[in-house]
């Protein structure tokens, strides 16, 4: 099916059809009612008789489409070029939104970022034209707001190169943030492999009002599950509360449901996304949806014992849940607006606001905008202005113009504010800050998903805040981290004392949407004359060469190169900001291997010891000369290691430069999947205890490789410096298949094998 701008009717009858008998099937054969997530994913089984227990399970599905960001999509499509197929099984598409760098306006920046990414953007343009993929070039915007505003429908199933891919929940969509190699399996044609998610429930009573969001929603879920709370698991949300969340409401909880490690979030289709399919257009999908809406949702009997279906569930009140604000340096480090005062007074964060920053993929809908607006509208009516620089990212250009029709932004770039491109921007780094704003330590508020130290401006000193836009704004006015819009007051150009009124959106667009600039690329009829274009001598792409397979031998003394403390995310692995140029080009991009990753020995970030001559240096510099030495090595960390991005370049850098194993207390989903898909093996502690014990010359070797099964532990062997050795037992968490990546040295090395 060739890729068009929205998905086409026929997908989603196609997809339906299948509902009603999987469905019927599976609760006969489980003699139970079913939840939603269920539902979707059933209705998605490559094999509908296949049996499947959650979080034991591996199952094969077929999701109904791809999405892939730029920084992504080009270590995916150099993967998927060298299966030698002639086109995608599934439709598929490119969006061009995080090589954007924020420095002056939209409008330069965009015309920068096509200059200083050409060879990227005609590569992506022209891998897209060849293999039958929709290319959204920049300016389009973000990956996940274009995926929710054209392609995403109820009771669908998608696969994204992108972790926030999950957004399009908020539209009844199973959409789950992958890695490239699983998106190049499903484009070459072969099933998505999951391990069968556990379910979360979350029962949503009340109503959100005044200045609560749908941001609270998922800022609460975040600091009650944690980081990792919600790791192996679908949260699917339902209740009374849940009918009164807009459809982009509901899209900002399941996008940043990423943040807690979920496989993704799902809404039960509803009015709200009746309208908003409408108001983009999509009448005839709203009125297949409604045809089939008791499939859309879970069983009465299901929702009516929750605890009996689901393995957790969680309740939150909308009616008496308060404006939340978390950070910094983690998602999960939540609290109610009107406590952060007290609370940075004392830990040290300055209270003073150096930016405010409102958009990412997160909160950039049309409601958002208005409710921000709105509380823009009353300060420039009442004497007041924001004492922070506050800058705006619409979420797509259809939002950018219809904001723009609607005189939003008008009322943005009158307080002074500066509209920053459709695009990631500052979210991913992408931020040309003045050096004078973060040489000392400061304060920023955004109204994005993640908040790791350095992500937004590479800078360690700045501490990110993250909350809703509309919150954004209020901090922006008072310029201080101490101030609860619902019970301060401003001081006013003519020193009166001012109270902000409670924000006010609106849903859905009076005059409709309007399209603007046409950014969407179809692929041509003729595809075959298309040439793909990697210059041998590029310094930003590169065609890959395959690894080499496993040699059939146990793995012997590995150096540590790293022993990582605390938190070691994608970020801190493979870092994003200045490095995104480098995606398409896996040597180079290697440059920053654990850059930001805190040695456990010394505390300092990004450098370690070389055992081969005792000097200490950067990691990545080890890390090529250990390569460049054939010395295999091992890399040693805590909890939720590889937390965050999809990026598979925090798995493929290891690969590439002779990582065999990744030893740590617990994984990430989409990270762990990645390191499997690369060949490296993804080890548990058994003992976490012994994550204490590594010293920073031990070998570690791995045994017993001969016998790897499923379920079964590998024996590892530490040797001290003194000559002590002791064996001790990790896990993981391997399906034959993973096995045989393993043994190939790759997933992609048995793709290229079945497709030759
Ligand atoms: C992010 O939000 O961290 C990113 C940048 O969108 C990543 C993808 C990437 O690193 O390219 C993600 O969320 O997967
Ligand atoms: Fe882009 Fe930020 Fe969303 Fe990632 S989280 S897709 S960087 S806007």
């Amino acid at each position: 099916m060739a890729a068009s701008a929205s998905t086409p009717i026929e997908l989603v009858r196609d997809a339906y059809a299948r509902f009603e008998d999987r469905i019927d099937d599976a609760r006969t054969r489980l003699g139970r009612p079913l939840t939603l997530a269920e539902k979707i994913l059933i209705a998605h089984l490559d094999d509908p008789s296949a049996d499947f227990e959650r979080g034991v399970t591996y199952n094969d599905l077929r999701p109904d489409r791809v999405a892939m960001q730029d920084a992504t999509a080009q270590m995916a499509l150099l993967q998927f070029m060298t299966a030698g197929l002639d086109a995608v099984s599934v439709p598929s598409t490119v969006h061009c939104d995080h090589l954007i760098q924020a420095k002056d306006n939209g409008k330069v920046d965009l015309l920068a970022a096509e200059q200083n990414n050409a060879e990227v953007y005609d590569f992506l343009e022209s891998v897209s034209a060849r293999y039958d993929i929709g290319f959204w070039g920049p300016g389009s915007g973000i990956i996940h707001q274009v995926v929710l505003e054209q392609y995403a429908f109820p009771g669908a199933m998608m696969v994204g190169t992108d972790s926030h891919t999950p957004n399009a929940g908020g539209l009844g969509m199973v959409a789950i943030g992958v890695g490239g190699a699983d998106a190049v399996d499903v484009m070459t044609g072969f099933p998505f492999n999951v391990r069968w998610p556990k379910l979360i429930g979350v029962h949503l009573t009340g109503e959100l009002s005044g200045w609560s969001a749908s941001k609270d929603v998922i800022l609460k879920v975040a600091e009650i599950l944690t980081v990792k709370g919600g790791t192996g698991a679908i949260v699917e949300y339902f209740g009374p509360g849940a009918n009164s969340i807009s459809c982009t409401g509901k899209a900002t909880i399941c996008n940043m449901g990423a943040e807690i490690g979920a496989t993704t979030s799902v809404f039960a289709y509803d009015d709200a996304m009746s309208r908003y399919l409408k108001a983009t257009g999509r009448e005839e999908i709203a009125d297949e949806a409604t045809a089939i809406a008791h499939h859309l949702r879970a069983d009465d009997e299901a929702l009516a014992d929750p605890e009996r279906y689901f393995d957790q569930v969680i309740e939150i009140d909308l009616s008496t849940l308060r404006p939340h604000i978390n950070g910094p340096h983690t998602p999960d480090l939540a609290r109610e607006v009107s406590k952060l005062g007290d609370e940075a007074r004392a830990q040290g964060w300055p209270l003073e606001i150096s930016s405010a920053l409102v958009g990412s993929c997160t909160n950039s809908s049309y409601e958002d905008i208005t409710r921000a607006a709105s509380i823009l509208r009353f300060a420039a009516a009442n004497g007041l202005s924001v004492k922070a620089p506050l800058m705006i990212t619409p979420g797509s250009e259809q939002v950018r113009a219809t904001i723009a029709r609607d005189d939003l932004l008008g009322e943005f770039e009158a307080a002074g504010a500066t509209v920053l491109a459709n695009a990631c921007g500052p979210c991913i780094g992408q931020w040309a800050r003045p050096e004078s704003a973060n040489d000392h330590l400061n304060t920023i508020v955004t109204s994005y998903n993640r908040n790791f130290p350095k992500r937004n401006d590479g800078s360690a000193n700045t501490l990110a805040f993250v909350t809703s836009p509309e919150t954004v704004v209020a901090l922006a006015l008072a310029g201080t981290l101490d101030f609860d819009p619902l019970t301060d007051t401003l001081t006013n150009a003519d020193g009166e004392q001012v109270r902000l009124p409670e924000p006010v959106g609106v849903e859905l667009p009076e005059l409709g949407f309007t399209p603007g600039e046409n950014t969407f690329v179809a692929p041509p009829e003729d595809r075959s004359s298309v040439q793909v274009q990697v210059s041998p001598t590029s310094d930003r792409l590169q065609v890959l060469e395959p690894f080499a397979a496993w040699d059939g031998e146990d793995i012997s003394d590995l150096p540590i190169l790293v022993k990582a403390k605390g938190k070691c995310t994608t970020d801190h692995i493979s870092m994003a900001g200045p490095w995104l140029k480098y995606r398409g080009h896996l040597e180079n991009i290697s440059g920053n291997l654990f850059l930001g990753a805190v040695n456990a020995f010394s505390g300092e970030v990004g450098e370690g010891k070389d055992v081969l001559d005792g000097a200490t240096k950067p990691y990545p510099e080890i890390a090529r000369k250990y390569h460049e030495a054939g010395q295999p090595w091992i890399a040693v960390g805590d909890e939720n290691w590889g937390e965050g991005s999809s990026r598979e370049h925090a798995a493929m850098e290891p690969r590439f430069r002779g990582c065999k194993a990744i030893l740590v207390r617990s994984f990430a989903r989409i990270h762990e999947a990645n390191l499997k898909k690369q060949g490296v093996l993804a080890l548990t502690f058994d003992e976490p205890e012994l994550y204490d014990v590594i010293g920073e010359d031990d070998r570690i070797s791995i045994l017993g490789l001969g016998h790897l099964a499923p379920g079964s532990p590998i024996e590892c062997r530490l040797t001290q410096l003194d000559g002590t050795s002791l064996t001790f037992w990790t896990n993981h968490t391997m399906s034959p298949e993973h096995i045989e990546w393993f043994k190939a040295g790759s997933a992609l090395n048995i793709i290229r094998a079945r497709t030759a």
